[in-house]
């Protein structure tokens, strides 16, 4: 069986590299070249631990290719972002788009998968994406022009996809059963974890339903520790000594939630039930307020000291990928550089070569290594527990204010 998988980005090419290992024909699809020939030379264009040797041994012997147009297969997954525009509701163009230019491909019988987090019932809007552009198909089962929808959302961890790949259970939502029934066969193929039959909107509310989960446990820590200042305790020793108890898991808190995950989805959830959900829209308001308060205690610091110099450790989103997308780490050391444009700013970002765009403007930041910047700073700014970071003892770096937002050098 021919599988395409549209989208070739942290997500849609790991599932592309996977399926393709079990022996499967994938074709890859994206509207970015580079990506491609990138791709096609056997290389990642991203930041993915372990990952580099699957991807080699595909492309080498022939499993996995990519290409920019829409090939004719027997499975189709698409994993294109799904952005939100400014009223927080879904951007569908890059699915509309997906479906236009698979839609002429089809012959009856396909399986078509969304695997990008969506809201509710964006599946079943996909399949009329289909539908509109091919009037002479059909969802109606067992037919000869019938085409089978669902939705698995993928909830792999960037930073363990190989692990997590293989090892996660699946959500799998049909629009029809049947769709439901054939795409459990084709995950099994590769993954070892339970896969789950529902349909296909429940499948994408247990998705966002996972993700808003997260962001407002986070908002939780986080707020814990905006009072764990105020009362002079240490956050990270008060969360340690709660979670001893068999019924309490808090997560971290940082320096606000990124990634195109955690503080995209819920906005779904709440587009989709605006008057039912404001626990989930405090949460999002907690963590997206946690990078202005980092700011105040770095302006706190440096109040009444002149020609300072700030390292900032970290701008991707998490630590130990390249990622800085929705970064709140980025969004610091942006309106440091601008709010106080006094400063020195050594950005120290171990997995990228250059300066983020965002930042290349200010005359005042620079992109520096850890021992030189670490060396320099009047304050340092610990933003992202990168592994390069946790591994320096505090000790070292002098009589430096030290504000460690992960908590990792307590
Ligand atoms: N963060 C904290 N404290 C924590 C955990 C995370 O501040 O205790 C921050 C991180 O620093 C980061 C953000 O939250 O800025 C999100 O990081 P993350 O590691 O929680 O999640 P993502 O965005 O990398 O991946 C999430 C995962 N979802 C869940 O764990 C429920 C992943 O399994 C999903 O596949 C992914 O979203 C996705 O694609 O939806």
């Amino acid at each position: 069986a021919t599988v395409s998988v549209i989208g070739l980005g942290y997500i849609g090419l790991p599932t592309a590299a996977f399926i393709a290992s079990t022996g499967a024909r994938v074709i890859g699809v994206d509207v970015n070249e580079r990506f491609v020939e990138t791709i096609n030379r056997g290389e990642v264009p991203f930041v993915e631990p372990g990952f580099s040797a699957m991807l080699e041994g595909v492309v080498a012997n022939g499993s996995l290719s990519a290409q920019t147009t829409t090939p004719e297969a027997d499975a189709y997954i698409v994993a294109v972002p799904t952005p939100f525009k400014d009223n927080h509701e879904v951007d569908d163009k890059f699915i509309r788009a997906a479906s236009e230019n698979l839609a002429p491909q089809l012959r009856g019988g396909e399986l078509i998968i969304l695997e990008s987090t969506s809201p509710p019932r964006m599946t079943e809007r996909m399949a009329q994406f289909i539908l509109n552009a091919r009037p002479d198909l059909t969802l109606d089962e067992g037919k000869e022009n019938s085409i089978y929808v669902a939705h698995c959302p993928e909830r792999v961890l960037p930073g363990r996809i190989m692990i997590e790949m293989r090892d996660n259970d699946r959500v799998i939502g049909g629009v029809t059963p049947k769709a439901a029934e054939m795409a459990k066969d084709l995950y099994a193929t590769f993954c070892d974890g339970e896969l789950l039959l529902t349909d296909a909107t429940t499948a994408e509310m247990a998705k966002l339903t996972e993700n808003a989960f997260r962001d407002v446990n986070i908002a939780f820590a986080n707020e814990l520790s905006i009072i764990s200042d105020r009362l002079g305790i240490d956050v990270w020793e008060l969360i340690e000594l709660a979670n001893h108890h068999p019924r309490v898991n808090i997560l971290k808190p940082g320096p606000g939630v990124g990634g195109h995950c955690i503080a995209v989805d819920p906005w779904f959830i709440v587009s989709s039930a605006p008057e039912e959900s404001p626990l989930i829209q405090q949460a999002r308001a907690t963590n997206d307020g946690k990078p202005e308060y980092v700011l105040s205690k770095v302006k706190e610091a440096a109040a009444g000291r002149d020609n300072l110099t700030i390292a900032a450790l970290g701008v991707a989103f998490k630590a130990d990928i390249d990622d800085l997308r929705e970064s709140p780490s980025l969004d610091i050391v942006e309106r440091l550089a601008t709010e106080m444009s006094d400063a020195r700013i050594h950005v120290v970002e171990p997995n990228v070569d250059e300066l983020p765009k965002s930042l290349t403007g200010y005359e005042n930041v620079q992109l520096a290594p850890l021992d030189q910047a670490a060396k320099d700073a009047d304050i340092v700014l610990l933003l992202v527990d990168h592994h390069q970071f946790t591994e320096i003892d505090p000790a070292t770096l002098g009589d430096a204010t030290v504000i460690d937002t992960r908590g990792i050098w307590r």
